[in-house]
């Protein structure tokens, strides 16, 4: 089993337990968010080690993080409490239709001091992976720089990194700046996982094909792009693949399918899959991962996932 490095901003979640604005809901039940955390959630159900590298506060949330993280087998080690700022965190509607409103209440958070300071003495030599988010970078300027310096220690190292773009316009200063901060971050990861939809904001184009010319142009080696129902289409420097998707048994909350579909991929290719067979596990978990209510409470164990591979072996779309 490979170890993999992650870093990223851990939320408390709130989800709400009735269909209304978020303002009217009366219940929500409390859970764990953060997409590079769901991640870490699915690639130690799949028997990998993976450190987060993070902060949170001296609070519930951050308890309640730490709590998920070592019930998860996450390793901790590079996780700090902050005394002095808070944990995230974040409201979630339910809906049975689209995707849910969701608001965030990180601004200034623990995470977000996040600073190089705080990663240079982290060995990458220790980590067969290193995975990123344009999350973490979009919380401030020290975050920034420290999704940098990580990525500066394994090109080092010589690890691979794992980059999903994941748009949170809300956090960007603005729109231009987003999209050049993300694109140097693609522009130096050994796989990028856009979607179509940032692909759009992000290359101009939300046509797959366009999207893998444009950061294999920039020095990605591996561009897999995230079509929606229609699946996935990679690019290398080889050429291009489509992968189907699979069909969701139903579809109880979106989010988290691009965590789940990252986990796949990245397990995949550590374990040294082909590309191919790495880039379905990845369109597996997501299918499933979009059957849950939870952002990762329903990411699948090895034998869950084979399962639902076996069922579905013949029906992908
Ligand atoms: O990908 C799922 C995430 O959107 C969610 O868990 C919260 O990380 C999060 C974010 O910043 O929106």
């Amino acid at each position: 089993m490979k170890k993999i490095l992650t870093a990223g901003e851990p939320m408390g979640l709130f989800i709400a337990q009735e269909e209304a604005r978020l303002e009217k809901v009366k219940h929500f039940s409390t859970s764990v968010a953060g997409a590079e955390f769901n991640v870490a959630v699915g690639l130690t159900r799949l028997g990998h080690k993976v450190g987060y590298l993070t902060k949170v506060g001296e609070d519930p949330f951050g308890r309640q993080i730490i709590n998920c993280m070592n019930e998860n087998g996450i390793d901790t080690s590079l996780t700090q409490v902050d005394p002095d700022h808070r944990t995230g965190f974040m409201l979630k509607s339910k809906t049975s239709r689209g995707d849910p409103d969701i608001y965030y209440y990180r601004k200034g958070s623990a995470s977000s001091t996040i600073s190089p300071e705080d990663v240079e003495n982290v060995d990458l030599t220790a980590w067969d992976a290193v995975h990123l988010s344009g999350i973490l970078p979009a919380t401030s300027e020290t975050a920034l720089a420290a999704t940098h310096r990580l990525m500066d220690g394994a090109k080092k190292a010589g690890i691979p990194i794992f980059f999903d773009p994941n748009l949170r316009p809300q956090l960007w200063s603005s729109r231009e700046k987003m999209v050049a901060e993300i694109n140097r971050m693609a522009a130096r990861a050994d796989y990028v996982l856009p979607g179509e939809n940032e692909g759009e904001i992000l290359c101009g184009s939300r046509e797959a094909e366009a999207i893998g010319r444009f950061y294999l142009g920039l020095g990605a080696r591996t561009v897999i792009v995230k079509v929606g129902a229609d699946g996935a289409r990679t690019f290398t420097g080889e050429g291009s693949f489509h992968t189907p998707a699979y069909p969701p048994e139903k579809i109880v909350d979106t989010v988290g399918a691009g965590d789940g579909f990252a986990a796949g991929v990245i397990s995949g290719v550590m374990e040294g899959l082909s590309l191919e067979e790495a880039v379905r596990r990845g369109s597996a978990i997501g299918t499933i991962q979009i059957m849950n209510v939870s952002d990762n409470e329903g990411l699948p164990t090895r034998a869950e996932l084979e399962a639902f591979m076996a069922r579905h072996s013949r029906k992908a779309v």
